[in-house]
């Protein structure tokens, strides 16, 4: 049987620059599937949160000549403000600066080393900064770092190290038994090809960087910023605290979303620390492609960046939400350009859906004064709409985003033919009863077709679709609609007067 409860987690971002579009892509993403799951009935619990610790962060701090407490403080204020601005429906937001975090994880070090997974040993080798990874010589590209590509930093220094290297065939076995547990195959495929080649052991502690949690054993030491950040999501749950409730309602996750270049952490050496540790490894690894600006990589020192606040001032929030869904193959790299959103934005959202409401409640207004007619039995209506709606949710389980939106579309557009073949300006000019009785069937139809399209796309666009429940006379608030439960879901009666009207997504004009 399908479980009720539903865990879903983002890579927590680190703080050491404003949040830009990519990181956000990954927080409408979650945001989207958290809400799908809540509109489903399940009991769904929705973690974010910050990386706050290590060298960057440290550095970045004292460039700035703050503390690296104040730092970080600042910096998690603005990210909170962007999740609210994109109307990111998080349950809960972890900081590893909190000191219930600092203390799992110091629980589980020391776990870790009773378990015999630990052990001390001298590190040389290159350390890149921005990534806040280690690098072997081999690993270099032209002498830099292999993934951003900027200088490394030669270490040398006494370490404790986790026995990576004997979870190679556990893993493997995990993910042969567990086809899904790493999503799409291309990510998996790419994972096992990392495990064949073997693991080498990995380093967990610093010496030379204070910003981090003590290692509880060993004074002089400073645990890994990146196995201190993997904690979270467990920590966030109380796992070895005083009230780990949560922990026993919804680990393992449902659903960890990571980009692309955060594979290797979360799909090696997490689930290596929790096999560790005894704890379930999460059910799947979500993995999602790069957010280009153009063809390019966004980065803050070539100046590409799509700042988050400007692209919501230009566009609002339910439009660029659409805009990353639909226009993105998820899994795959995709592009922001103004010109690309402006069609997008203009054809589907200002055209397609937006005139669909706007001229749906005027007819009714104006030929029916503002009550939507009563349900007229159509059986072709109800089959196209069981068709798109367990179509489009199939697809939202495959993660087939943008095919779930072209499929919803499909149905929106059904909604503008029938108004075009039907002429419903030409039916109300008759006074034959036959077509009196034929304008209020097309009115109802559209009107319901409206009223469905809306329920399923609460997850994408909530703003949007509240302000067409409003319009269309509905009394329920989007973020409590339990579509099962409240019986919304299945058809409306109609016979009901419409609210006020409201523009939904104004045109942009192409300059
Ligand atoms: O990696 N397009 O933090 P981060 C899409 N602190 N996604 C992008 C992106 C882009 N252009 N740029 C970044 C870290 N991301 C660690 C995570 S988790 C225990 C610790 C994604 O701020 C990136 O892939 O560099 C990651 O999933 C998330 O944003 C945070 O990246």
């Amino acid at each position: 049987m399908e479980s009720k409860k539903f865990y879903i987690t983002t890579a927590i971002p680190y703080m050491n620059a404003k949040l830009h579009l990519g990181q956000i892509y990954e927080f409408i993403v979650t945001d989207i599937v958290a809400r799908f799951n809540r509109l489903l009935g399940r009991d769904t619990y929705f973690l974010t949160g910050s990386d706050e610790h290590g060298q960057k962060i440290e550095k970045s701090a004292k460039d700035k000549g703050v503390s690296s407490q104040d730092y970080v403080d600042t910096m998690v204020k603005d990210m909170k403000r962007l999740l609210e601005v994109y109307n990111i429906s998080n349950d809960s937001y972890i900081r590893t600066t909190d000191k219930a975090h600092e203390k799992v994880v110091q629980n589980i070090l020391i776990k870790l080393n009773e378990n015999g997974d630990l052990y001390k040993s001298t590190y040389e080798g290159d350390y890149c900064v921005p990534c806040e990874t280690f690098l072997t010589e081999g690993q270099l590209v032209d002498g830099k770092c292999p993934e951003c590509g900027r200088d490394v930093e030669h270490v040398e220094e006494e370490n404790y190290f986790f026995k990576l290297s004997e979870y190679g065939q556990k893993l493997i076995d995990h993910i042969e038994k567990n086809p899904d547990f790493i999503i799409p195959e291309t990510r998996k495929n790419e994972v096992l090809g990392l495990l064949k080649q073997g693991l080498k052991d990995i380093s967990v502690s610093r010496t030379a960087v204070e910003w981090g949690v003590p290692i509880p054993f060993d004074s002089k030491h400073y645990c890994y910023v990146w196995v201190d950040a993997l904690i979270n999501y467990i920590s966030a749950l109380g796992y070895s605290s005083e009230d780990s409730s949560l922990f026993e309602k919804y680990w393992p996750a449902d659903q960890q979303h990571i980009g692309k270049d955060i594979l290797k952490f979360h799909a090696v050496i997490w689930p290596a620390i929790l096999m560790s540790l005894g704890v379930d490894l999460p059910k799947h690894v979500v993995v999602h492609g790069w957010l280009l600006m153009g063809k390019e990589k966004l980065s803050k020192s070539k100046g590409i960046t799509l700042d988050p606040d400007e692209i919501a001032e230009k566009y609002g929030i339910d439009g660029v939400r659409y805009f990353l869904t639909r226009e993105l193959s998820f899994g795959q790299d995709g592009s922001f350009t103004d010109p690309a959103f402006i069609k997008r934005y203009n054809a589907d959202l200002s055209n397609d859906i937006g005139n669909l409401v706007s001229r749906t409640l005027a007819m009714i207004e104006k030929y029916r004064e503002s009550v939507i007619p009563a349900k007229v039995k159509s059986p072709d209506f109800e089959k196209a709409w069981e068709d798109t709606k367990s179509v489009a949710l199939e697809l939202m389980g495959q993660f087939k985003i943008s095919e779930c939106l072209i499929k919803v579309w499909e149905f929106v557009n059904k909604a503008n033919k029938h108004i075009e073949d039907s002429q419903p300006w030409t039916l109300a000019k008759s006074s034959e009863q036959k077509d009196i009785d034929k304008l209020d069937a097309v009115l109802y139809e559209v009107a319901e077709s409206i009223r469905l399209s809306a329920l399923i796309l609460i997850p994408f666009m909530p703003t949007s679709c509240q302000k067409i429940l409003d319009q269309l006379g509905i009394e329920k608030k989007t973020g409590d609609i339990r579509l099962e439960a409240d019986g919304i879901w299945g058809s409306f009666d109609g016979n009901t007067k419409t609210g006020e009207r409201k523009i939904l997504f104004p045109r942009i004009e192409d300059k």
